[in-house]
């Protein structure tokens, strides 16, 4: 990450913004895992957020400072050093640069797709003997926190009254389920304190394209989510919970009933945020249709199309667009 030197020189960047202030919410629903009522309460929140905290998850606690220790360790080497992982094309490390479309944050990360993330022979090149101690703290965690991405898919699908309760989670659990994960650091911006009332923008606003991503950060505060009248409000930072969110895929499926929420991380002038995303996604032949037995009578408000058809569409937008409005019946 480059250190600005002069506090003019932070003026150029794109991704300063007049963020209007949000508010600290303190209603984001919370489920408890451990209680049975946990599917409507999962359901109501996809309605009403399209994101809710997750507590009691079952992921062992080890897992997680296992794999925020590896991806600190990494991002404190020398850029030089982060760059022998190679470009994001599709697994490595990226500077500033989201997605191919000209999107800028105050971020770095390195990403992955989860079916290539243990072979990946480039991170043997930056980690030396210690890739392997990355590689198996990086599979302990996308594999538990997968299973907890399915169990409240399971609930999500009680909660909807489905008959097949695997009807989401059975594409997290595919082979072939082409899903990401991303570690992302937003190094601390002191530049920020001259930009009075200012923000830079850490990951621009945007919605996901999967079904489902399941996110944990350390303490640093930056996520913000956009509720249902457009006004965004600031999420607590709590590094002993994950925060799931609803993506597009799974507003697809559900027929509009859930709604993908849409989120954006501003930088923080003093501490650095380290959060680490698994992105839920389906097969790339899967068709992505609303589920007929949530239908009730309703048409489909979308055209026919595979994962693969909305990927490579999403991947040709920018960050902040509505990447389902191509999609949508009019
Ligand atoms: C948003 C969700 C995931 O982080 C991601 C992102 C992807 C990328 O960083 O390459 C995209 C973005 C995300 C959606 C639109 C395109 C693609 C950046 C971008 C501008 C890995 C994903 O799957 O879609």
């Amino acid at each position: 990450m480059v250190v600005l030197s002069k506090p003019a020189a932070i003026e150029h960047y794109s991704f300063i913004r007049n963020c209007m202030p949000a508010t600290l919410h303190s209603g984001i629903p919370l489920i408890d895992l451990s209680k049975p009522d946990s599917k409507h309460l999962i359901v109501k929140a996809c309605e009403e957020f399209g994101f809710f905290k997750v507590i009691n998850h079952g992921v062992p606690l080890e897992f997680i400072t296992d794999l925020e220790s590896q991806a600190v360790k990494f991002f404190s080497l020398p850029l030089s050093e982060k760059e022998k992982a190679g470009p994001p094309a599709p697994s490595g490390y990226c500077n500033k640069r989201i997605g191919l479309n000209g999107d800028v944050g105050w971020v770095e990360y390195l990403l992955f797709t989860t079916n290539s993330c243990s072979s990946s022979q480039r991170f043997t090149s930056v980690f030396g003997d210690s890739s392997e101690k990355f590689r198996s703290a990086l599979n302990d965690y996308i594999s538990a926190v997968r299973k907890m991405a399915c169990e409240i898919l399971e609930l999500m699908a009680d909660g909807l009254m489905i008959q097949t309760r695997s009807v989401f989670s059975k594409l997290l659990m595919d082979e072939q389920s082409d899903s990401v994960f991303r570690l992302n650091h937003y190094p601390p911006c002191p530049e920020l304190q001259a930009l009075k009332g200012r923000n830079m923008i850490g990951f621009g606003e945007h919605t996901d394209p999967q079904i489902i991503s399941v996110l944990r950060s350390n303490n640093t505060s930056g996520l913000q989510i956009s509720l249902r009248d457009g006004n965004w409000i600031s999420v607590p930072p709590d590094q002993n919970s994950f925060f799931i969110n609803v993506g597009d895929s799974l507003q697809v499926m559900t027929n509009g009933r859930f709604q993908s929420v849409r989120h954006r991380v501003l930088a923080n002038s003093l501490k650095s945020r380290v959060s680490m995303i698994y992105f839920g996604g389906p097969p790339l032949s899967e068709k992505i249709a609303p589920l007929p037995s949530l239908m009730e009578g309703e048409t489909s408000l979308y055209k026919e199309f595979t994962w693969f058809e909305y990927k490579r569409s999403a991947y040709n937008s920018k960050l902040a667009d509505n990447r389902l409005e191509h999609f949508e019946k009019i």
